[in-house]
């Protein structure tokens, strides 16, 4: 059977890995994201895989500019069998007395706005059909804090919030809800959390392995390909050589 996915966040790291995993799954997708180039580039990508796909280039902190994509599908795109909430990022590393207000703006307005707004638009199309799931990335970042993490430890508390929120307000429709909470995954995060610096961005990865964008989609294609009756709410993914936020084994 025929099963759309929408998922954001899809021109790097975890959403572009998710995306190749569920093209393999046979899902047609609808990728987001706000970069054009690399959205053109993978959905050539997952077009040769044989599925449809329908890049749509917007930022979701920008409220019209989702609820024009979304209500701007046809009929056949708005059979949203999956919405993965993916498009995120942490700004800056800062103790709360020093931290930059747009930091911490662009951080709510992406991870808790952004994705209320995409969930918004989405979760009455699935409404109507008495269907869905919902895939929240949230991250080990949404169960504990861990020093200078601050805003972005209480963007993740809030979707992981979210996510048992939406779980109870969608149960009476058939819709499931699956949070992830994912530790260290070697991706662009790092490099964006510290505004292009690789030398800080890898410092983080060192003397150890990452999880790689590949290992969560991995997690990500298990949960929504579960029989039916079957919903993982909170699924917890580290890498073997982390136990929690801050402790992490170094071979160095
Ligand atoms: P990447 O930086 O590699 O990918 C982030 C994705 O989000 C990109 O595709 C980016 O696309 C998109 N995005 C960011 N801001 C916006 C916006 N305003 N509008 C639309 N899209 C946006 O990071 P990850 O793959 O690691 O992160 C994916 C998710 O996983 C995030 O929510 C992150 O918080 C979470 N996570 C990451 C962990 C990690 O260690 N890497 C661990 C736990 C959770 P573009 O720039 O094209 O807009
Ligand atoms: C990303 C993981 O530990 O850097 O959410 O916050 S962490």
């Amino acid at each position: 059977m025929e099963r759309i996915a929408f998922i954001t966040g899809a021109t790097s790291g975890i959403g572009r890995a998710t995306a190749i995993a569920f093209a393999r799954a046979g899902f047609n997708l609808l990728i987001s994201g706000r970069r054009q180039k690399l959205l053109d580039e993978l959905a050539a990508e997952l077009t040769e895989m044989g599925v449809r796909v329908l890049p749509l280039c917007f930022d979701v902190r920008k409220q019209q500019e989702v609820v024009a994509a979304i209500e701007g599908l046809d009929d056949y795109w708005k059979d949203i069998d999956v919405l993965v909430n993916n498009a995120g990022l942490a700004v800056g590393l800062a103790p709360i007395q020093d931290g930059l207000i747009d930091d911490w703006e662009r951080m709510i307005d992406t991870n808790i706005k952004g994705l209320l707004y995409v969930t918004r638009a989405v979760s009455p199309l699935m409404v109507k059909r008495q269907k869905g799931h919902i895939v929240n990335l949230a991250s080990i970042a949404g169960k504990e804090i861990y020093p200078n993490g601050n805003v972005y430890c209480a963007t993740k508390h809030a979707v992981d919030a979210l996510s048992r929120a939406m779980r109870n307000d969608l149960l009476k429709y058939n819709i499931l809800v699956t949070n992830i909470a994912p530790g260290k995954v070697e991706t662009e995060f790092s490099l964006v959390r510290f505004k292009g610096n690789k030398g800080a961005a890898d410092k983080g990865y060192e003397g150890m392995q990452p999880l790689s964008g590949e290992d969560v989609a991995d997690v990500i294609l298990y949960a929504v390909t579960r029989p039916s009756h079957v919903c993982l709410n909170d699924i917890v993914i580290m890498p073997s050589a982390q136990s929690n936020a801050r402790d992490v084994i170094r071979k160095l």
